[in-house]
């Protein structure tokens, strides 16, 4: 395929080309390679679960009366569910365990194991402590911080009925969770049981098992995320808006660049605290660059540029690239959508590929195993190693293809509220005269198998054109950014009711929400406003879209979303078409049960069809 085929960005079609000059292999030419993909695992027909198989499940099995069932007796359904199931929970337990390392930051402070991280929002603190039940008011932070600790770590375990933060889901919400059997009591738990259920001779009910990867979701977004999101805050504080820049010109050709990707802020924060320290800038010029350059990509990115507005290289189809621009000293990784493949990238170059987590290691790589207690240390001697990577920059080699795109980040709920004068109300009633029709939050990634960032941009501008605000989280984030869509003069592409709230506040009709993580603030905002209205979540004028998506995590994102009563759109399919019964309980029964379901198009006009026609009936439910 021509590279105007592969990604619609000018910076990713030129270092396409750059990389193809050059003899590196990228996720397109792997695509290209692995395709086509087999049939069985496509429709997740096939089973892997103990070794009387693996068995696999003929699509034309009815036809022909052979593979109906593997050897234990599973038929399509069961197997559908069970893989299907087993994938949620992969996702759940990423974006979980990502919020347990930060409970895991919070205790090494409360204890005194660090001093290189600490309470930056303390009030912010207390009110997350007395929203769970602790005593927060007069006690020493350090005490209200420790009973946090433990409230968040017992959020993981087994002993409760339900998660802390599901308070924030309306009442109606609850108790239909509550009938359905699917209020999340743990988040290893459900995600345990979950591993439990899909082994040989467990839950053999298709949509008994899919009540259960439902029910591990919202484990993860009402829990898991959400401890995530909050205790980021409170460590590094609330988002507030602020300006920045993306796309691969925010890499600067007269400065070590270091670029950090992956997830957790944890790391990354460190890196850019010690990038801007004196002495290691000074290093810096004493090699001749002009000073050090950090820039996210993915959602260690989102985090940072929320926070600190750091400029975004790119998305997740852009790691591969950025370090195609020759002018990468380092590359600074975490954990999650981190391409195993970037250790080849960096080796063809002067790169620094560089791991910090020991759970995420990648043969080839230089590692540095990161702890509360010895970041910042780690951190300096990272930048050390990249500012001495400079010296080894080719700059025949170099070549950076495009200026920075101005991008506008920020929008925490608390930064939200902050813009509507404290109150909620100036919101609902813009969405009440209709000016802003819904919201539709767009969230997630990249797929080399679509046209790159084609239908994160083609949907938002399709939205934003029908007066519905778009939440951009994730990878939709730099996609949106480079689009122009997330500056308050993209109120000019929105739709006349759209364009005057947003000139009114300054904002863009796009607001940047944060990492994926970060879907939990979106979950918390629908729970605030269907509280304010005295609906439930399913009632709202609102859907949720994961136009590109690839990952456990984002499946797991769309699951919850879905639990919550958002009716949400997916780009691509997940590999459950091979099951009647579950394809269905998917796209149609949820609707039933939940009050929202599954649509997938892969079209992103029709996609805006389709969310903007559910926004209209809801907005004729409510009698708006
Ligand atoms: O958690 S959007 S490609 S980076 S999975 Fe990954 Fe998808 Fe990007 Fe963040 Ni989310
Ligand atoms: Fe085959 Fe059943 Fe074993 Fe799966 S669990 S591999 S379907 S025998």
């Amino acid at each position: 395929r021509s590279v105007e085929e592969l990604s619609i960005w000018e910076d990713a079609r030129s270092m396409l080309r750059k990389a193809r000059a050059e003899g590196v292999e990228t996720a397109w030419d792997r695509l290209e390679q692995q395709t086509p993909h087999c049939t069985f695992c496509e429709l997740g027909t096939t089973c892997r679960n103990c070794v009387m198989g693996p068995c696999r499940i003929s699509p034309k099995a009815t036809k022909s009366g052979k593979l109906q069932r593997g050897v234990c007796g599973a038929d399509a359904d069961v197997i559908v569910a069970r893989n299907f199931g087993r994938f949620i929970a992969g996702g759940s337990a990423g974006h979980s365990d990502h919020g347990r390392d930060l409970i895991e930051v919070l205790e090494a402070i409360v204890e005194g194991e660090t001093t290189d991280y600490a309470i930056r929002d303390e009030a912010k603190l207390r009110r997350i402590a007395a929203e769970l039940g602790i005593d927060a008011a007069e006690r020493p932070l350090m005490d209200v911080a420790r009973d946090l600790v433990d409230e968040c770590y017992s959020d993981f375990g087994s002993r409760r009925k339900s998660v802390g933060f599901l308070a924030r889901a309306p009442e109606k919400r609850r108790a239909l969770w509550e009938k359905l059997g699917m209020t999340p009591r743990g988040v290893d738990r459900e995600i345990a049981e979950m591993m439990h259920r899909t082994h040989m001779g467990c839950d053999n009910d298709a949509p008994n098992t899919l009540i259960h990867a439902a029910r591990c979701a919202l484990a993860d977004g009402w829990s898991g995320s959400m401890i995530g999101t909050e205790l980021s805050d409170i460590i590094f504080g609330v988002p507030t808006p602020s300006m920045s820049t993306a796309n691969l010109g925010i890499l600067k050709k007269d400065t070590v660049n270091i670029l950090v990707h992956g997830h957790n802020p944890v790391v990354s924060e460190m890196i850019l605290a010690a990038a801007r320290e004196p002495q290691l800038i000074a290093a810096a010029k004493a090699h001749g660059a002009s000073g050090i350059t950090v820039g996210g990509l993915c959602c260690t990115g989102n985090e940072l540029l929320m926070r600190q507005g750091i400029p975004m290289a790119g998305n997740h189809l852009m790691t591969e690239l950025a370090i195609v621009t020759g002018a990468v000293e380092a590359v600074v990784v975490d954990y999650q959508c981190i391409m195993p493949s970037l250790v080849q990238i960096a080796g063809c170059y002067h790169t620094r590929f560089i791991t910090t987590a020991g759970k995420a290691r990648f043969t080839g790589a230089i590692h540095f195993d990161i702890h509360p207690h010895n970041a910042m240390e780690e951190a300096r001697k990272i930048v050390q190693m990249a500012v001495d990577a400079f010296a080894e920059r080719d700059p025949k080699r170099v070549e950076i293809p495009v200026e920075p795109v101005r991008i506008m980040t920020g929008f925490s709920n608390e930064a939200i509220l902050n813009a509507l004068g404290g109150s909620l109300t100036p919101l609902l009633d813009a969405v009440k005269a209709g000016s802003i029709r819904g919201f539709v939050a767009i969230v997630g990634c990249n797929n080399p198998k679509i046209q790159q960032d084609s239908a994160n941009v083609g949907l938002a501008k399709a939205l934003i054109e029908r007066d519905i605000m778009v939440l951009a989280t994730g990878c939709v984030t730099t996609a949106a950014g480079k689009a122009g869509l997330l500056v308050p003069e993209a109120a000019s592409m929105a739709g006349p009711g759209l364009k005057a709230v947003c000139t009114a506040l300054g904002i863009p009709p796009v607001l940047h929400m944060g990492s994926c993580v970060d879907n939990s603030r979106i979950m918390h905002l629908c729970g605030l406003i269907a509280n304010e209205l005295g609906v439930d979540i399913s009632d709202l004028p609102v859907g949720a879209s994961s136009p590109e998506w690839y990952s456990e995590k984002a499946a797991a994102i769309g699951m919850y979303a879905v639990a919550s009563g958002v009716y949400t759109h997916l780009g691509l399919p997940p590999n459950i078409l091979g099951s009647q019964t579950v394809t269905d309980l998917a796209l149609n029964g949820l609707e039933g049960l939940v009050g929202a379901s599954f649509a997938v198009e892969p079209d992103p006009l029709k996609a805006a069809d389709l969310l903007d026609a559910r926004i209209r009936a809801k907005r004729e439910a409510l009698g708006l």
